[in-house]
């Protein structure tokens, strides 16, 4: 009977003329004020190109924000858009009895889960996730986010309490250029690009509910989650394409050019630093000239740093041993590499070479053998020592933070968490960091598809509809083919990594494809110049290069260099590889290997925990332009990312429900003259229609039932009198229809008219 129905209704479709059509959308959009929509799951009907037509028409309007259901939608600006983000602004929404009523904003989002989380009947714990493409800005929202929290925090009458209020807010919203400065990077899709993920928690304290960042009623807890800067996935950096590891972290720009002002001597404190020694020499082999070339993010951190100050945590060490670390271990350049770098890591020049240079390989049970290295490998044995006092810089950074953040852990009640990932990337080539990353993406995903699908079966139930006719498909079976165990990406890899052999880009790729073939999101290329595979990804496909991946994967780490970084005159740097030593150093038989995508596999699946116990806000971050210009929006990219993100799914969600929606009274004002109803003409007339609500729904359905009759399809009333039918619900304030309904009201309201019309010429006929 559906059938019939759609094939009735298709063919009444094809039968309404163009201008028809024309009059239908005017009446279902108004184009002029496309703007004016707040929520674009209540565009009439919703499609994609509406959708787009609408968030374009407000872009240009300069409205960044709209809702799309129970999501933020965000279109990045590129450029600071005054007052949206003021004192006053926040105030506002912080203030308001319903801020939902206010124009969508963050801070919409920001106010619901502050609300929530003190709920004094069931608080909950909730969730931020910001997410969306690389460079469209999720880290800027996060900050907003932080910023908001901190400002809303109310001061309190007593001075004391107002100082540690500010000195945490402080604290809370400078920890984030320390955190940029050392975890984000200048890539090809954004100058200032997160390469770690970090979910922070805000903990409040059920005894003082109404207070946030006030003395011990709140503890910022830093929980790096997803630290991606480990030792391999640090070769994302490498994408610029500079011969260097470290240069484009920022955090060596802002080092490196101290050369020219005085702040830059010490970024995380007020006083003086003496130029030291090493730093000279550095500027005068000319190695400033590429940071400079960075001169925006430059400025960015130079303000931020200038106020910085974390009295409980201990950042003088910084100056002695951390930042001279890092910058040196790529920039010098050949000449005196070696000893200027021993000096800095406070070990003895010989032992240094001989670390870089030499394997050492058991021969027996006693004797151990010194194998010189090839070029390469001494390159590889250069880059895992940088790599790895980076990774425990960063790890001690957070430390250091989470510490001054003077967290009393038995009070701990409810928190808002917000999450601020590595979006999805694609470049022209890809390895196992964005095999990672987007992995990571697949897996929010997964967990934001749950949650609208939810929300939307909460909305049709809230109007009285049945939900059972939603089909849905979601990402899994592209998880299935990364983390699936034993056939997935994943596991094979971790399997071919512990056979110990030396790897073979081809014949990986042979297995990969004959144990994932049958997975629909995977697809060979069988004539690229390098082995690879590809996967279609919610966000879109992207090709991995499978040299390399193994090898990156099990991330070894030469013992000799923590014995050489154990012995380290520098304390902090020799603390770094005492504790963790025992499993890369004992070089007792072979240690257990840790790959990197189990360890990666391992903090999502924390993350994902966390998640799923707490309340999630969803934020899609919509990049409007690839080239980052202000204010401009490209229809292709914007839709391109819609439908990764989910947002276009989800409008097809609602598509295949009853994506047109209309007001009890705008529908009897439309078609009430199909049943020459006595309110059609009240409702159309000056004094309007004040019936009540049952009246309304009896009239309504007395049309609805006029128009399937006709077409002999079964109005099949129920009980309570409502319409229902594969092609319209009744809501409780809604005509939910499909486009096939429509088109047959519409077909039958134009019959009507041109039989009324033709009465009343007939009529007027006679009287002549
Ligand atoms: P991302 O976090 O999403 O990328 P960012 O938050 O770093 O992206 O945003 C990129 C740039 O867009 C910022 O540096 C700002 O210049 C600009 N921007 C973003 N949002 C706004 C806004 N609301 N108003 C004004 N400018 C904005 V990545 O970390 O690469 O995935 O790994
Ligand atoms: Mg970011």
């Amino acid at each position: 009977q559906a059938n019939g129905a759609q094939q009735t209704a298709q063919s009444s479709c094809q039968s309404l003329d163009a201008s028809l059509e024309e009059e239908v959308k005017a009446f279902l959009i108004n184009e002029d004020e496309l703007h004016t929509y707040d929520d674009l799951t209540k565009v009439s009907p919703v499609t994609p190109s509406t959708v787009l037509k609408c968030l374009q028409a407000r872009y240009s309007a300069k409205v960044f924000y709209t809702h799309a259901g129970c999501t933020l939608v965000a279109l990045n600006p590129f450029q600071p858009i005054p007052h949206l983000y003021s004192l006053d602004v926040m105030k506002e929404y912080h203030c308001a009895p319903q801020p939902q009523e206010f124009k969508p904003h963050i801070f919409i989002v920001a106010e619901e889960a502050y609300r929530n989380v003190q709920g004094q009947v069931e608080p909950t714990n909730q969730s931020l996730v910001v997410s969306g493409e690389s460079g469209a800005g999720k880290t800027w929202t996060s900050r907003c986010l932080m910023k908001y929290y901190a400002t809303i925090a109310a001061p309190s009458s007593s001075q004391k309490c107002q100082d540690t209020v500010e000195r945490i807010e402080r604290r809370v919203l400078d920890s984030n250029p320390i955190m940029e400065a050392f975890g984000n990077a200048s890539t090809l899709r954004n100058n200032n690009s997160s390469r770690f993920g970090k979910y922070i928690q805000l903990q409040l304290d059920r005894c003082v509910p109404f207070m946030l960042l006030s003395e011990n009623s709140v503890v910022v807890l830093f929980e790096i989650i997803l630290l991606t800067m480990t030792r391999v996935l640090l070769a994302c950096l490498f994408i610029h394409s500079f011969v260097f590891l470290y240069p484009s972290i920022h955090s060596f720009i802002a080092v490196c050019c101290s050369g020219h002002s005085c702040w830059l001597e010490h970024p995380f404190k007020r006083i003086s630093w003496r130029k030291p020694e090493w730093l000279s020499r550095l500027l005068m082999k000319g190695i400033s000239t590429y940071f400079t070339r960075q001169a925006n993010v430059q400025l960015q951190l130079k303000s931020r740093f200038l106020n910085f100050h974390m009295g409980s945590c201990d950042f003088s060490e910084m100056e002695n041993v951390i930042l001279p670390r890092l910058v040196t271990l790529h920039v010098f350049p050949q000449t005196g590499f070696l000893q200027n770098t021993a000096d800095l890591l406070g070990v003895p020049s010989e032992e240094l070479e001989a670390c870089l240079r030499l394997r050492s390989l058991r021969a027996g049970k006693q004797s151990v053998v010194l194998k010189p290295c090839s070029q390469a490998e001494c390159s590889v044995r250069r880059d895992c020592l940088a790599k790895l006092i980076y990774a425990h810089v960063f790890d001690w950074l957070v430390a250091c933070i989470n510490k001054s953040m003077c967290a009393d852990t038995s009070r701990w009640c409810n928190f808002i968490g917000l999450l601020d990932v590595y979006g999805f990337e694609c470049f022209t080539s890809n390895n196992l960091e964005q095999l990672c990353i987007n992995y990571a993406n697949e897996k929010l995903q997964q967990h934001f598809v749950a949650h609208y699908l939810k929300a939307q079966q909460e909305d049709y139930v809230s109007e009285g509809l049945a939900w059972s006719f939603i089909q849905y498909q979601d990402n899994q079976s592209c998880l299935d083919l990364i983390e699936g165990s034993p056939a997935g990406v994943f596991s094979l890899l971790n399997e071919e990594c512990r056979l110990n052999r030396p790897s073979d880009a081809k014949q990986f790729r042979m297995r990969l494809e004959k144990e994932l073939s049958s997975n629909a999101c995977v697809s060979w290329d069988k004539f690229s110049r390098q082995p690879d595979f590809t996967v279609l990804h919610y966000a879109g496909k992207v090709s991995y290069q499978i040299e390399g991946m193994m090898e990156k994967n099990k991330d070894p780490v030469p013992p000799e260099l923590v014995h050489l970084l154990q012995q380290s005159q520098d304390s902090l740097l020799q603390s770094f590889f005492t504790e963790h030593s025992t499993e890369d150093s004992s070089g007792r038989g072979p240690s257990k290997v840790v790959t990197v995508v189990s360890k990666f596999k391992n903090s999502l699946e924390s993350l994902m925990k966390i998640l799923h116990s707490t309340t999630p806000h969803y934020t899609r971050c919509i990049k409007p332009n690839p080239d980052c210009r202000p204010l401009t929006f490209k229809k292709e990219e914007v839709i391109n990312q819609l439908e990764a993100c989910g947002i276009v799914e989800t409008i097809n969600i609602s598509a295949a429900g009853f994506p047109i929606r209309i007001p009890y009274l705008c529908f009897l004002q439309r078609y009430g003259l199909i049943v020459n109803s006595k309110m059609f003409h009240r409702s159309r007339g000056e004094n309007g229609l004040d019936v009540d609500k049952d009246t309304l729904l009896r009239e309504v359905t007395r049309i609805l039932n006029a128009v399937l009759r006709r077409h002999s399809l079964d109005p099949c009333g129920d009980a309570g009198g409502r319409t229902r039918s594969s092609m319209v619900h009744c809501g409780r304030t809604k005509v939910f229809m499909t486009h096939s309904m429509l088109e047959l009201l519409e077909g039958q309201r134009d019959r009507e008219r041109s039989s009324k019309a033709f009465s009343i010429q007939c009529c007027w006929r006679r009287h002549c």
